[in-house]
């Protein structure tokens, strides 16, 4: 891969519960719909061409998979990731409560990488308002105790917020992805004798 080619793309990770519409949130924004049930197992990785500001960005989406990817030898799962958004389910306050566990080991993967990386939080199945089984205000509350930049209510049923929550998750990742890179540049102009740089 050429420096271009690097800069314009982006890799981003969807973390949640099995159930909590992950894989249909991806193939709403990435497709447009989604599919049946069926097509849908086994399905970890996306991706979709984007224009932001003009220039044509590559989104690479993967999802969370079993067994767990906290792993040490699932780390490449995350290598390389430039934002993370977590995602619950609105009618299972239980979805949303394993998020506590699932950020704490996502933090500990990436910890080199700590400072800056941005999170985002999707509760999703909106469309089931009858089911709902938690208040904004405690999910809100928890966003800001925890740093979580932005949280969006979607539904990959009916199409609701979902390229809004991407929108912002690519915007997120495009950032830290310029200021990792700077850094990366930054680090390597400290070490004139490495003749490998
Ligand atoms: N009503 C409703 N059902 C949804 C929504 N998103 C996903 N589902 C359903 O929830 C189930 C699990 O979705 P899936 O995308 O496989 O979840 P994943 O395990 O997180 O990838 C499927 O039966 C989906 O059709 C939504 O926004 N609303
Ligand atoms: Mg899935």
């Amino acid at each position: 891969m050429n420096e271009a080619e690097e800069e314009s793309r982006v890799k981003v990770n969807l973390i949640g519960e099995f159930g909590t519409g992950k894989t249909s949130l991806t193939q709403r924004y990435v497709d447009g719909y989604s599919h049946d049930y069926k097509s849908r197992i086994g399905i970890d990785f996306k991706a979709k061409n984007v224009i932001v500001e003009g220039k044509e960005i590559r989104v690479l989406i993967w999802e969370e998979r079993l067994p767990a990817i906290y792993e040490m030898e699932n780390l490449s799962y995350f290598r390389g990731s430039d934002a993370c958004a977590f995602v619950f389910n609105l009618t299972s306050h239980d979805s949303f409560d394993c998020l506590k566990n699932k950020k704490e080991k996502v933090e500990n993967v990436i910890a080199d990488d700590l400072n800056d990386y941005p999170f985002i939080l999707i509760g999703n199945k909106n469309d089931q308002h009858e089911l709902r089984d938690i208040n904004r205000f405690e999910v809100e509350n928890w966003c800001q105790k925890e740093g979580i930049r932005s949280y969006f209510e979607t539904s990959a049923e009916t199409g609701d917020k979902v390229d809004e929550a991407f929108s912002e998750l690519v915007r997120l990742a495009l950032i830290h992805h310029k200021s990792y890179d700077f850094k990366m540049k930054e680090l390597a102009a400290k070490e004139p004798f490495d003749e490998s740089e």
